[in-house]
This record gives C-alpha cells, sequence and structure tokens, in this order.
C-alpha cells in the first residue's frame, strides 16, 4: 500500500496521474499538451505530423522530452514522488519506435545532470515514429494476411485481421521502404514499451495488451508468433524482446529519475500497456460483459471478454487485458475528437457553444444523418475524406453539431454487434466526456446509463492501478477487484440516464444510418 504513478503517452498529450491506496484517494494528475508545449519545437499538430499519402507519425524524443517535463511538474507542484512504490503506464496504441545499437548502452548510463533528450536524441534508427492513424499500408496487409494462410488463418492466430494501423504491417512497410535504416534498427518498441524503457533505463518488453495490436502476438499463448514475425520482417525476432507479463514488475527505476526528479531509488517500473487496455482497468473492467467508451482522439468501444471473440468482418479488435487473463474486444473509430472539432471550428463554437446546440436539437434531428469521415475512417474502413450528408444543410449549425455526435454514437452500436455482449451501461473516459450532452446521445442511441469518473484519464488512472497490483502481487498476493473498487466508482450523481422515449427512434434512425454506410462504402 501507498502512492502509485500511471503514465499515459496519447496521442495528444502525456498524462501522469498519482493515487494514493492508502487514502483511496486520486491525489494529483497533470496532463503535458504536445501541440502547447512543443507544436514549434517538433512541428506537430494535434501532437501527430501528417506526411500526405495517408502517413502519420510523430516524434518519439518529443514523448521523451514530454517524459522529463511531465515529472518535473508533477514534482513543482508539491507531490513527494519519493513516496511512489510503483510506476505504470499506458502509451497510444500500434505506433512503432525504431532504436539502433547504442539504445540499450545509453538507457542504462542516464546522466541526471543533463536533460533526457540531449541524451537519447541519437538512439534513433528512424527518426520519427508512424501511429495509430496511419493508413498507409493497405499492401502490406495484404501481403501479411497472404503469408499467412489467409485472412481467417491470420484471425485465428492471432485475433486480428490486418489493419493499416497494426504494427506488423508498419514494420513490413519500413523493411520495404528503407531496408538500410531497418538493417540499422536493433530493437523495435511500440509507444508503451519505449516510455517503459526510459523509465527503466533498459529496454522493457511489450506487454500482452499492447502486443495483441502488432497482426505478430499469438492471441492465446500471448507470445510472438514466429510464423507472423517471419512474415513481417526478416530477422524480426531478434528485433524485439520476448512479451513479458503484463504485472510482472521489471525492475528498478533508472537512477536517472530518483536523482532528477526526486523518485526514490526502490520505486519499480511495471511494463506499460495500450491506451485502451489500461483504460479497460481504469473504468474498472476486470469482470467479463462490462462494457466502456472512450471519447479520446479516437474514439473507442470496448468490453472485457472471457475469451478471444473476433471479429469476421474485420470491425473490431481483439487484445488481451493487461489483467493476464481477461481478453478486451474493441471497435476503434478514426473520427473521434477531432472530427467534433472540426464541426466546432467551421460553425465558431467553443464547447459550450457545441453543447447549446445539442440542446437545441431534438434527438433524431428530424431525420437528418452524416457520415462524419471528416479523415479516412478505419471502421468501416474509408480510405478517402469525405463528409456526407443526407436530410442536412451543410450550413445549418446546430444539426451539424447533433449529426457529427449522433453519426458517432449510431456506428458505435452498429459496429459494437459482433461483441455479443449487451450493452447495459457505459463506463466513459476521454476529454470529451466531461460533455454531458455529447454523453446524453451515447445513453439515449444505446438505450443505457452513461457513468463518468472522477478522472476522464482513464488510462493513465489504469496504469496507476496496475501498478499497484502487481507491487501487491509480487509482495504476495492482490485481488483485482480490491485494488480497482476505490477509484472505479462513479461520481455520485453523474449517471446520464437515456430517455426511453428515444429507444424507437433510434432503432429506426440505426437502420437508416447502416443503410447510408453501406451505399456510401458501393459507391
Ligand atoms: P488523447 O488521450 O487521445 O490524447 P484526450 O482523451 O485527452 O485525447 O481527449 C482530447 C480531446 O478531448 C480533444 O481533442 C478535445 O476535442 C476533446 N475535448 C476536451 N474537452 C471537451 C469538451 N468539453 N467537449 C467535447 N470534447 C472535449
Ligand atoms: C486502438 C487505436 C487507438 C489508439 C489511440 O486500436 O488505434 O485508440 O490506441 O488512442
Amino acid at each position: 500500500m501507498g502512492k502509485y504513478l500511471g503514465i499515459d503517452a496519447s496521442t495528444q498529450s502525456m498524462t501522469g496521474v498519482l493515487i494514493d491506496t492508502v487514502t483511496g484517494q486520486l491525489e494529483g494528475e497533470y496532463s503535458v499538451n504536445f501541440d502547447a508545449c512543443f507544436g514549434s519545437t517538433y512541428g506537430v499538430t494535434n501532437g501527430v505530423l501528417h506526411l500526405g499519402e495517408g502517413v502519420v507519425h510523430s516524434s518519439p524524443l518529443m514523448w521523451a522530452e514530454a517524459l522529463d517535463l511531465l515529472l518535473a511538474a508533477l514534482r513543482d507542484r508539491g507531490h513527494d514522488l519519493g513516496q511512489v512504490v510503483a510506476v505504470a503506464g499506458a502509451g497510444q496504441q500500434h505506433g512503432t519506435v525504431y532504436l539502433n545499437r547504442t539504445a540499450a548502452d545509453v538507457l542504462g548510463a542516464l546522466d541526471p545532470a543533463r536533460p533526457l533528450r540531449d541524451q537519447v536524441a541519437g538512439i534513433f534508427s528512424r527518426p520519427t515514429a508512424p501511429v495509430w492513424m496511419d493508413t498507409s499500408t493497405r499492401s502490406q496487409c495484404d501481403e501479411l494476411e497472404a503469408a499467412l494462410g489467409g485472412r481467417e488463418a491470420l484471425l485465428e492466430l492471432t485475433g486480428n485481421t490486418a489493419f493499416e494501423r497494426f504494427s506488423g504491417p508498419q514494420i513490413r512497410k519500413f523493411w520495404q521502404t528503407e531496408p538500410e535504416a531497418y538493417g540499422q534498427t536493433a530493437c523495435i518498441c511500440l509507444v508503451s514499451s519505449f516510455i517503459a524503457s526510459l523509465l527503466a533505463g533498459r529496454l522493457v518488453p511489450v506487454d500482452p495488451g499492447d502486443g495483441s495490436g502488432t497482426n505478430l502476438m499469438d492471441i492465446r499463448h500471448r507470445q510472438w508468433s514466429p510464423q507472423a514475425l517471419a512474415a513481417a520482417a526478416p530477422d524480426l525476432e531478434r528485433r524485439l524482446l520476448p512479451i513479458g507479463l503484463a504485472s510482472r514488475v521489471v525492475g528498478r527505476i533508472s537512477p536517472y529519475w530518483a536523482a532528477r526528479h526526486g523518485l526514490g531509488a526502490d520505486c519499480v517500473v511495471v511494463p506499460f500497456t495500450g491506451d485502451n487496455p489500461s483504460s479497460l482497468i481504469g473504468l474498472g473492467l476486470v469482470t467479463p460483459g462490462q462494457v466502456a467508451l472512450s471519447l479520446g482522439t479516437s474514439d473507442t468501444l470496448f468490453a472485457c471478454m472471457d475469451a478471444p471473440r473476433v471479429s469476421r468482418q474485420g470491425e473490431g479488435a481483439v487484445f488481451a487485458s493487461p489483467d493476464d487473463r481477461h481478453y478486451m474486444a474493441l471497435v476503434c473509430f478514426l473520427n473521434g475528437s477531432l472530427a467534433r472539432e472540426a464541426v466546432r471550428q467551421q460553425f465558431g463554437l467553443d464547447w459550450d457553444g457545441f453543447a447549446a446546440a445539442l440542446r437545441a436539437t431534438p434527438p433524431g434531428n428530424h431525420g437528418a444523418l452524416m457520415l462524419p469521415y471528416f479523415a479516412p475512417e478505419i471502421v468501416p474502413r474509408v480510405g478517402r475524406a469525405g463528409v456526407a450528408r443526407r436530410g442536412l444543410e451543410a450550413t445549418d449549425t446546430a444539426a451539424n453539431v447533433r449529426a457529427v455526435v449522433e453519426a458517432q454514437a449510431l456506428s458505435s452500436r452498429l459496429h459494437a454487434r459482433w461483441m455479443g455482449v449487451s450493452v447495459r451501461s457505459l463506463n466513459v473516459t476521454g476529454g470529451a466526456s466531461a460533455n454531458a450532452e455529447i454523453l446524453q446521445v451515447y445513453a439515449n442511441v444505446h438505450g443505457c446509463p452513461a457513468q463518468c469518473f472522477e478522472t476522464t484519464n482513464a488510462a493513465a488512472l489504469g496504469a496507476a492501478l496496475r501498478a499497484c497490483q502487481a507491487q501487491q502481487q509480487a509482495a504476495g498476493g492482490a485481488d483485482w477487484h480490491q485494488v480497482v473498487a476505490p477509484f472505479t466508482r462513479p461520481v455520485a450523481g453523474s449517471t446520464i440516464q437515456p430517455d426511453p422515449a428515444c429507444r424507437g427512434l433510434y432503432d429506426e434512425a440505426l437502420a437508416r444510418y447502416e443503410a447510408m454506410e453501406n451505399e456510401h462504402a458501393k459507391a
């Protein structure tokens, strides 16, 4: 028992959440926003670099600098980091970081007198990291599926069909297009394991939760699949550390962090996982059947499952839960917060104005519909941006605001059917979960309550809870329910109830939305 730190390295920001398991309190949280702090240095917009033709990368050096800044900020805000017993974390999923052969030595000899950024600037064999928004690897996806005996075979082996954003196709593309740089790559990390490696001062393995997002992991054995590795790129096995248990302590934190920011020399590092698997824990989903909604840069709907039930149509993804026992089913929409922001900005609204527009319009929007593809979409797969409207004037502010949110909510209901779970409540997180009017639309469309929590950073909270569980397990035993319960109770009075009058209305809207989506796919 004591204090635990969870870190989430997500698309637009890096967040730390500090919990105290003695008092049961969330002691503090702080976010470093990439655009605000580093936009001019690294040229990122919304945390990423759009390099054309579906190529979307970010900067691992920026993430390293953000980590230094985050820990300095937590310390400067009066948190005694010396009391932190263990730290764990999460990263945006699928992104890959390519390190050269100096990396291990550099990480093992970090000098607390110098900023991390200056010391790690030379450890990369590729200066930028492809991230989950990248849609440029269709041919590599097809090749990977073919090499492993087809789509069904890959699905059976890894739990997932090949997705453009998944790490395997991304690594394959790097090998094909930059073979020399691939040759100079000694180690490939995911975003999660890269940040964990910076903290531990040595290379840290990928956990099964994030390993599932690569198209390279045998989902049942929770280990790299030698066939999938061989199909993706040559000599890949020696560029990856074996997948480790999510809840096995890696070792002590690097002396760099102790000397520079006052963490205790005995503080231990627990493997990082993906942001969605971490949110699963941070929203208390340690029992099969529970469902959650994350409204971050991406919108994701996910559930805890007993067994790896797969999505044959390729709508959803299956990941191992970082509780080292269950699985999670997930649907990921690329047009999440940035689509809502596009509408908000187009009509010159702030978030209060956006919420007022939702209040001013009726559920069902008088039959108006929008397909909200402000950028290429993951689910359903839409290769090119293009917004479609039906019964909707492009200039009608309030109707467009309602249309984008209703489209997102309807799509989340439509594409979650493969999970086979009945959605009885939605535990919500992510930046947009602060907006009660948006949640009301989701509650009405799904016909169930939406529950809010103390923090909208469930990924970082989940990391802190994982740190606690792993450290307790190392000390003799831990019960997941007891670990998560005190921190995952909905805020009293915050539950948003569905309006029963909306049920039939949205059943009908769902059928029309599905038809419009199908017509768009055929066009
Ligand atoms: P990520 O973890 O993917 O970096 P966050 O979960 O931090 O993203 O969410 C960031 C997003 O939250 C912003 O892009 C913004 O659009 C959205 N957001 C923040 N406040 C609100 C609000 N009041 N209403 C709707 N969306 C909001
Ligand atoms: C999930 C996905 C995104 C990222 C960024 O498959 O691609 O949700 O994890 O949040």
